[in-house]
Parts: C-alpha cells; sequence; structure tokens
C-alpha cells in the first residue's frame, strides 16, 4: 500500500507535511483528506492513528507518524535532500522548526475566529504576528533561505505560515527580504497548492469575523 498523507488544506500544519511531500517527490503517496471540523475526525480508527485528534499524519503500513515538522524531517531524510546531515546545518534547521513550531502567533489569531469565539481580533494578537514576521525577516539578513543557502524544510514550514498570514491581506512592505523569499518560493513544487489552502483559510475567517481580517494601513495622502 502506498503512504498515506491524513490532510487538510486549511491547516498550515498539514500543508508544511504537503508542501514536503511535494518537494521529496516520492513516487506514490496518497493524499486523505480529513475535515478537521466533522464527525469523521473523531471516529475510533482516526483516533487510533492521532490520539491528539489532530492533521496531519503520515502512515505507511504500520509506521505511524504525527506533528508536522517531524514528518518533514522524516521524509527529507528518506531521499537524503532538504535536510543536511552536516551537524551545524541540521542544527540551525531544527532552531528555525522548533521557533516555527512554539511560536503560537498564528495560530491564536486564527483559531479563536474558527471555534466562533470572537467575532474581532484583538490588537494584542495582530501585534504578535507582526513581531513573528519581524523575527523571519531578521532570519534572511544574511541568507536567501530560512537556514542558509539552499532550500531546507524549514522553508517549508514558514512557507505554510507565511503563505497563511499573506492571504489575510497583510502588506509585507516592512519586510523586503521576506518578501523576496517569499516570491522566490513560487519556484517550489506545492506552491500554488498551499497558497490555495492558505486563500480558503481566510475566506473562511472573514466571514466568521465582523470585521475585515486585516485593515489596510490609510495612505499618508
Ligand atoms: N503540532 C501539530 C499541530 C497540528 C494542529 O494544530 N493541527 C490542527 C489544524 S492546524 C488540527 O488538526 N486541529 C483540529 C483539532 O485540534 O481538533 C503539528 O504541527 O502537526
Amino acid at each position: 500500500m502506498s503512504p498515506v498523507l491524513y490532510h487538510h488544506a486549511l491547516s498550515p500544519s498539514s500543508r508544511t507535511a504537503l508542501l514536503t511531500l511535494r518537494n521529496v517527490d516520492l513516487d506514490e503517496f496518497e493524499v486523505k483528506n480529513i475535515d478537521i471540523n466533522a464527525d469523521e475526525k473523531y471516529t475510533v480508527d482516526y483516533l487510533k492513528i492521532n490520539p491528539s485528534n489532530q492533521v496531519p499524519v503520515y502512515v505507511d503500513d504500520d509506521f505511524i507518524l504525527t506533528e508536522s515538522r517531524a514528518i518533514a524531517c522524516y521524509l527529507a531524510s528518506s531521499v537524503d535532500r532538504f535536510y543536511p546531515t552536516d551537524l551545524r546545518k541540521r542544527a540551525l534547521i531544527d532552531s528555525r522548526l522548533f521557533f516555527d513550531a512554539t511560536n503560537s502567533s498564528v495560530r491564536d489569531f486564527v483559531f479563536p475566529v474558527l471555534r466562533g469565539e470572537v467575532k474581532k481580533i484583538e490588537s494584542d494578537r495582530r501585534e504578535a504576528v507582526k513581531d513573528f514576521l519581524k523575527i523571519l525577516e531578521s532570519f534572511l539578513l544574511k541568507s536567501e533561505w530560512f537556514a542558509g543557502d539552499e532550500v531546507t524544510i524549514a522553508d517549508f514550514s514558514y512557507l505554510a505560515n507565511v503563505a497563511t498570514i499573506k492571504a489575510w491581506g497583510v502588506s509585507f512592505d516592512e519586510y523586503p527580504k521576506l518578501n523576496s523569499w517569499y516570491n522566490r518560493c513560487k519556484d517550489l513544487p506545492g506552491f500554488s497548492e498551499n497558497k490555495k489552502g492558505a486563500q480558503l483559510l481566510s475566506k473562511k475567517m472573514s466571514i466568521l469575523l465582523d470585521e475585515p481580517l486585516w485593515k489596510k494601513k490609510k495612505s499618508s495622502v
């Protein structure tokens, strides 16, 4: 049986795993869409695969792997691309991945809206997203990609989140390095698919809110 990725297009975590799959270019795999809002996700079978009930999950025969970035590490290692074995190169990639995984600004912005808990987004949540972008800009001061001069899985992880933020209508004028990186990513397999998922998420959030998802800056003229 081909390996299966349990996926949901709206989920940035899930899109990290899918972007990695598209880039490592496995011969055969299946993408199974799981509706994270539907009962389907809560079946006993899905709970056996992932007790936390989340996407993504990668299943290859009896090997079950949860956590998007662990999936990315595994897939990249299996083809010996995008995750170099050089100790320091790998350590920098891991550092970037852990930072992305533990920075909650995107999920804190998205989840309360999707759960219907808020109709307006508090300003500190918006500020946290801007702080996140500022840090990403600083990561790109010395290199074209997030962990050196070559594309790595760190870039797949950030691309899922950055496309999500871009789809909200956030201007990247203040983050020129990040903007150039994003444009460079357009050549990566899976870029458009990831962008489409980000746009669908943005659309869903906009419907649930009583205000624009991201207000445009007033022109000074
Ligand atoms: N740490 C996990 C986070 C996964 C995650 O938060 N998945 C969300 C979608 S972005 C999900 O499945 N939410 C549904 C739920 O928690 O019920 C990873 O990176 O794989």
